[in-house]
């Protein structure tokens, strides 16, 4: 991993002749046509996303919800971006604020917005340990896991299909210490450092179209500490087949902090086989310092082909979150700053992609027998549904599975009245045993399975219905389940 740092003027050199070829297209009409032909279709384009999108990239920003009434703000988005991250909106506190009870307004405003303009859209994050709601400091271990599996399953369900890229797992390494040390958190304390892989797993059942990225930032540095422990995590997770398809490099930074060896730890990453997003850039500083800080950074990632796209963190420096370095594009009035032209023209000089990964998330290394499928549903079909008009009926379906384990999902109905507490039991036909069980209570063990409902969810309406999932060991089954009420 030795420096290898760019060619101080190899960009401004393409840049430069992408000007020349353009200014003499326009000055001689006569050989404008011969001219045209050595500059690829579409070259300098006038927005973001359209110069990105030559090469097969997007260019995002980060959108609160919160500022949708500034017309200006969506008219910028909408005009120059082909890609969005909710700032805030799809975090855990913003999205399931009371155990079991989630709230997707917010976020939701964002991505009808962006799906109407066919935006490819990031969703931002679900297991980091900022933004996280009181009530997870206080679970235990095993609450802990099924909570967040739970809420993986729930946020990402909602999204499903909608989403390019999930932040699955945000921050999780200290700035400090040996190579690979994690941050302490209550996912760190409870769960121990498997929570990384536990979080990718429950996330690729749960979408297994979206691509999974783990996110953070100081890891833009090839040789820093936090980067390598980032990159040996990556290494082992697609060694043993644990689902991870891309790394985010943050990339909060100042104009003179951007690495020499930023490009070539933009290549090293994507070497392993996963994607690069730079998915929260912002440079603080001003006029050229700042410009060439922004062509370097996306000159890095339009040089390597396994670099999709950057989202930068924001549009306008008077919403950002650190508003006092000038970090972005557009200034307070919404003008376009000379770090703009630097990037645009950047974009527009980068040479087509010719082998952009694929739009869904292939498993490129060997599948180990204990890694999920990522080919879609089995096809077992859901056990039979129970007379109506009991008190409650449950339904077993497998939504996932993989050689030797599975995943179902159990929805619970209420008959004709309404039901205040329930019971599930089902006998499994070959030896399957229970891994994982979120959203209810399991007691008993051998082939015999009890469900009750967990503190949250035992209220049924008449007619309604609540579910819980599980993942098991064996091969998928869908036995038949009866449900009591007391
Ligand atoms: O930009 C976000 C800001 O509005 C929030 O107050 C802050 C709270 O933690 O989070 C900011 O976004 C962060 C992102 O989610 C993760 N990486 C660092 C970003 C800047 O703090």
């Amino acid at each position: 991993m030795g420096e290898n740092p760019l060619p101080a003027d190899g960009g401004r050199r393409l840049v430069g002749t992408r000007r020349l070829l353009v200014a003499g297209a326009l000055g001689v009409l006569g050989t404008a046509t011969a001219l045209a032909a050595s500059v690829p279709a579409g070259a300098a384009a006038g927005t973001l996303g359209a110069a990105a999108a030559q090469s097969g990239r997007y260019y995002g920003a980060a959108i609160a919800a919160g500022h949708m009434n500034d017309s200006t703000y969506v008219a910028t988005w909408d005009r120059e971006f082909n890609a969005v991250t909710p700032e805030n909106e799809m975090k855990w506190d913003a999205t399931e604020p009371s155990r079991g009870s989630f709230r997707f307004t917010s976020a939701d405003q964002i991505v009808s917005h962006a799906q109407s303009k066919g935006m490819k859209i990031r969703g931002h994050t679900l297991v980091w340990h900022n933004q996280l709601p009181s009530w997870v400091g206080g679970l235990s271990a095993s609450d802990l896991r099924s909570a967040m599996t739970n809420h993986i399953n729930n946020v990402m369900g909602h999204y499903k299909g909608k989403i390019y890229a999930w932040d699955v797992v945000n921050e999780a390494f200290a700035d400090g210490g040996a190579v690979g040390t994690l941050r302490s958190s209550v996912f760190t304390q409870k769960l121990g450092n498997g929570f990384i892989e536990e979080a990718f797993r429950a996330a690729r059942a749960a979408d297994p179209n979206a691509k999974l990225c783990y996110n953070d930032y100081n890891i833009d540095d090839a040789n820093a500490n936090k980067t390598r422990g980032v990159y040996n995590m990556i290494k082992d997770f697609k060694a043993r087949g644990v689902p991870i398809d891309c790394v985010g490099l943050q990339s909060h930074l100042s104009s003179g902090s951007v690495p020499s060896n930023y490009q070539q730890n933009i290549a090293q990453f994507a070497a392993l086989g996963v994607d690069v997003q730079i998915t929260e850039l912002d440079i603080g500083g001003s006029g050229s310092a700042q410009a060439d800080a922004y062509r370097r950074v996306t000159q890095a990632c339009t040089a390597v082909p396994r670099c999709t796209g950057i989202t930068v963190w924001g549009i306008t420096d008077k919403y950002s979150w650190r508003s006092g370095d000038t970090p972005l594009l557009f200034d307070g009035n919404f003008n376009k700053k000379q770090a703009y032209t630097a990037v645009l023209d950047a974009l527009n000089a980068a040479t087509p992609n010719t082998s952009p990964s694929p739009t869904t998330s292939p498993n490129t290394s060997p599948s180990p027998t204990t890694s999920p499928n990522t080919s879609p549903s089995p096809n077992t079909s859901p056990s039979p549904t129970p007379p109506v008009g009991g008190a409650c009926s449950a339904t077993i379906e497998t939504t996932n599975s993989w050689p030797g384990g599975f995943q179902s999902t159990v929805t619970v109905r209420a008959g004709s009245s309404a039901v205040n507490g329930w019971t599930v039991k089902w006998t499994w036909p070959s030896g399957q045993s229970i891994s994982s069980l979120w959203n209810g209570t399991q007691s008993g063990s051998g082939s015999s399975v009890t469900v009750s409902n967990a503190s949250y969810n035992g209220s049924i309406a008449a007619g309604s219905s609540t579910t819980f999932g599980f993942t098991a060991n064996g091969s998928a089954a869908t036995p038949t389940a009866t449900c009591t009420s007391p």
